[in-house]
């Protein structure tokens, strides 16, 4: 882990950190059209599954309605306010297990911004930066992850057209970024925290890992929403990452970039191979959004070594 100071027995506080550098999130100038599906699951063509083979990601508009998208806000209000005795509880096992994060289903774990120390337990919920493993403890986020729609296209993304194959949930991470203070989350691939392997799918993608990132408000460039680089996924393949402001792609290493810009219900899929990076939020609108990993049921474990061996010497231990 990168920089934790305070702890209390549920949470730990996330120092203040330096900036990223001036440049490091700039849109590249030659953008193609984003991968987009315009109108739900149900509007997808095999060419969305295509694109997202060969670029990394596909965005899928309005997935999710208002209604679906209040409730997840709901839940998330009622975790990060510590109102849920049963995930307050198990946050409390969190010490003892986070080894066992980068193996899938780790523990529940909550984790504020720093200035949330001046606040009692209860009253911090708008500083909160981490929910992590949150997916069994409201029924109004189950409804994200058990989406049948969202399965069906998780499923031809993973596996290929008319696939039936069983998909689990890995980890459940938000990261939540308050108005003002939430910090940024530098370039990384997602794989590089996680202990499976890096074998091709049956769609043609590069892992069978599949990250899912669904917009709760609306996420701008201005405060910090998911910026990619199409095809690394693929043409740079895993790429040695370095403990500095995070467990993180070197920033010398990352071009111009694509921003992903989306609104509430929006859902971004994307390969666990493909850079993503989220600048800080100095914006004063807060940025929450939920996120799933997930993989093929029983999918094998590799050890940690085998995954430094890939990423690079300097992950042990790491977390997002
Ligand atoms: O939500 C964010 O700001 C970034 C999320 C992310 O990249 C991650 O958790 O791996």
């Amino acid at each position: 882990m990168a920089t934790e100071v305070g702890t209390t027995n549920q949470s730990t506080y996330m120092p203040s950190i330096p900036l990223p550098p001036e440049s490091l999130y700039s849109p590249a100038k030659t953008e193609g059209a984003l991968n987009e599906v315009e109108n739900g699951f149900e509007s997808a063509e095999p060419s969305h599954v295509d694109r997202f083979v060969d670029d990394g990601y596909v965005v899928v508009r309005r997935a999710f309605n208002s209604v679906q998208v209040q409730c997840g806000l709901d839940c998330i209000d009622r975790l990060a306010g510590e109102q849920n005795e049963a995930f307050n509880r198990a946050c409390d096992a969190m010490a003892k297990c986070k080894p066992l994060m980068a193996f899938g289903r780790g523990e529940p774990a909550m984790q504020f911004e720093e200035s949330a120390q001046d606040f009692p337990k209860g009253e911090r919920a708008h500083l909160i930066r981490k929910l992590q493993n949150y997916h069994d403890y409201e029924d109004g986020l189950k409804m994200f992850s058990e989406s049948a729609t969202m399965k069906k296209f998780c499923r031809e993304l993973i596996d290929g057209p008319e696939s039936d194959i069983k998909l689990e949930i890995f980890q459940s991470l938000a990261l939540l970024k308050p108005a003002k203070v939430g910090r940024e989350k530098p370039w990384h691939q997602d794989h590089a925290y996680f202990n499976v392997p890096i074998k091709k799918s049956r769609s043609g993608a590069p892992t069978e890992v599949l990250g899912i990132w669904i917009a709760l408000e609306e996420a701008t460039v201005e405060n910090g929403c998911m910026h990619i680089l199409p095809g690394w996924h693929v043409s740079k393949g895993p790429i040695i990452h370095f403990q500095r402001r995070d467990w993180q792609i070197c920033d010398t290493d990352v071009p111009p970039c694509v921003p992903v810009e989306m609104k509430p219900g929006d859902a971004l899929f994307f390969s666990s191979l493909l850079p993503h990076g989220t600048p800080p939020n100095l914006s004063n609108k807060s940025r929450r959004a939920i996120q799933y990993h997930l993989v093929p049921k029983g999918m094998e474990r590799t050890s940690e070594a085998d995954r430094l061996e890939v990423f690079g010497s300097e992950g042990k231990s790491v977390e997002c």
